[in-house]
């Protein structure tokens, strides 16, 4: 890629005029390009009224150069810079050029206004231009401070806008041309493109070519400009006045109607911005050098469900906002999930609904729940489906190690098995409901002596229906998918919609429970892990486990 000041060269040497458009930003530089202009103008009027500033030598060099290179930047095509008067003599010229020549800048314009100066369109200001010679050693300074030769320098008098008439401009541009300037450019405030035309034809320097800034001279074509000699047109401050116009009458018009729907066409879409910013490129360089972090687990709660087990208690609340010492099931859960980095959590909500709102927490609804099942619970949240997720009824409080195990398991479906039953099944406490029972493949072992085991066991059977003397766990409520397991139950549950067929014992998809679906997936092949703990779990279906969970709560 050639540098900038190269590719001006280029264009310069292309035929016919070449036009740059002023600019005050990365924002504006890049309208400019994409509107097809051959380069920039980093326009000291336009950048001064950025910064809400008279175009006076008001900023510093350094405010103007970062301003020109911010627009350079965000451009490919070349940038001219207007340095106005070199921010003051031949000494300060030759610090601008290095620098601005380090920020990449294909070349600049100095003009023979005195420092500070005034903008050449201000009316009623003190005007006053350097002598002749000073700014002849201006370009001199700067031709001799460039390191790139192909660097250009812009000489511009202002000898017709300061009224000091044909002669003195012809005078002025010659001895800059012959001052080593690569371009001469001639200003004029005149609403006819008249003076600028006599001085092209009047120029006798004819290895320098001429630039021209059509703003007061308006209807002139860049083709007529070009027919008389000139190389370069700017147009030197239409994207801020542009800006300004379109503000205003945006601003106001809100201010008056005090809804932003009342200015929605008179602003671009969002997706522009994001489109001239670049952020499509952001997302592919995201997805080329930063790690693939999976999107996490999403929590997706089962809440739906009335139960009778817990009336009067749930007379106007569903079971995940039952208070137990202070906060309901929910807040605990929501609690222990945050604590293991789970913050993306869904609710399915059905009996009392209203009930269940809590801020950061997404909700569905399964206005069917009085004659369904929990799977039709699940798959009101579909949406939550796409991906890993955990799956967790509404009424069971865990130990938080009990999840970070089951968030370390490597299966595609895995479900907290609770080993203690084994152990405890002729003693379980009075009232409690029937458990879904859990019927491993090639287990050896049962209850505690299972601790230490590494291998992780393949569930065979689960649900209310497998016999107590087969089983060696019990499911707490709570299963881990991963996406391909997540892909897999949807898949099921999308060709049970289809076949209208059983689920496993349940005769339809309607009827059917988490469990019966598991055991479907099962029945079909697919592997499902238990991931065992030992206790430290409660489920509350009954007014006995709400009781016990009174009691076990310590806070
Ligand atoms: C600028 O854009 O700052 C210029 C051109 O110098 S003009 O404002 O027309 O003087
Ligand atoms: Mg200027």
């Amino acid at each position: 890629m050639p540098s900038k000041a190269k590719q001006f060269r280029e264009l310069i040497a292309r035929p016919g005029p070449i036009t740059i458009i002023g600019a005050h930003n990365g924002l504006s530089g890049r309208i400019g390009e994409e509107a097809g202009f051959d380069g920039l103008w980093a326009s000291g009027f336009e950048i001064s009224a950025s910064y809400a500033v008279p175009d006076a030598n008001i900023l510093t060099m350094a405010e103007s150069l970062s301003a020109a290179k911010m627009m350079n930047d965000a451009v490919k095509i070349p940038v001219i810079a207007d340095c106005d008067n070199g921010f003051g003599n031949a000494i300060n010229v030759i610090r601008c050029i290095e620098e601005y020549e380090k920020a990449g800048i294909a070349g600049i314009c100095i003009e023979d206004n005195i420092f500070p100066k005034r903008c050449s369109f201000y009316a009623g200001v003190k005007r006053e231009l350097s002598p002749v010679e000073e700014h002849a050693g201006k370009i001199r300074a700067a031709k001799a401070a460039q390191r790139d030769r192909d660097f250009t320098v812009i000489a511009r008098t202002e000898a017709l806008i300061a009224g000091w008439g044909m002669e003195e401009a012809l005078n002025r541009g010659r001895a800059y041309a012959d001052a080593g300037a690569d371009m001469v450019l001639i200003h004029s405030k005149s609403k006819s493109p008249e003076e600028v035309l006599t001085f092209a034809k009047l120029w006798d320097r004819p290895n320098t070519p001429l630039v021209c800034v059509p703003t007061i001279y308006k209807d002139v074509k860049v083709e007529e400009l070009g027919k008389a000699g000139f190389k370069l047109v700017i147009f030197a401050n239409h994207a801020v006045r542009s800006a300004i116009k379109a503000m205003t009458d945006t601003l106001q018009t809100l201010r008056k109607e005090m809804f932003t729907g009342s200015v929605e066409d008179k602003v671009v879409p969002l997706p522009r911005v994001y489109q001239l910013v670049g952020v499509d490129k952001m997302a592919t360089d995201e997805a080329a050098f930063m790690p693939s972090e999976s999107k996490g687990v999403t929590a997706v709660i089962l809440g739906a469900g009335q139960s009778q087990g817990l009336l009067p208690l749930t007379e106007n609340v569903p079971k995940p906002m039952l208070d137990i010492k202070g906060k309901t099931v929910l807040d605990r859960q929501i609690e222990v999930l945050n604590s293991c980095g789970i913050k993306d959590i869904a609710v399915v909500r059905g009996y009392k609904k209203e009930a269940i709102s809590l801020s950061g927490v997404r909700t569905y609804d399964n206005d069917a729940f009085a004659s369904t099942n929990e799977v039709e619970s699940l798959f009101a949240a579909k949406k939550e489906l796409g991906g890993q997720f955990l799956f967790l009824y509404g009424d069971i409080l865990f130990e938080r190690g009990h999840l970070e195990k089951l968030l370390k398991s490597p299966g595609d479906i895995s479900l907290v098995v609770d080993r203690a039953w084994a152990d405890t099944k002729a003693n379980q406490p009075a009232g409690r409901g029937l458990p879904d029972l859990v019927q491993l493949k090639d287990a050896q072992e049962t209850g505690y002596r299972f601790v230490g085991a590494e291998a992780p066991h393949s569930v065979a059977k689960l649900g209310r229906n497998v016999p107590n003397d087969q089983a060696q766990g019990e499911f707490i409520g709570m299963a881990l998918f991963s996406d391909k397991g997540a892909r897999q139950l949807t898949d099921v549950y999308n060709q049970l919609v289809e076949s209208k067929g059983k689920v496993a014992e349940a005769a339809s998809l309607r009827e059917a429970s988490m469990t019966d679906m598991i055991q479907e997936l099962i029945n079909r092949g697919t592997e499902v892990q238990a991931i065992d703990v030992y206790k430290g779990w409660l489920e509350i279906d009954t007014f006995e486990d709400y009781r016990r969970a009174w009691a076990l709560i310590k806070e």
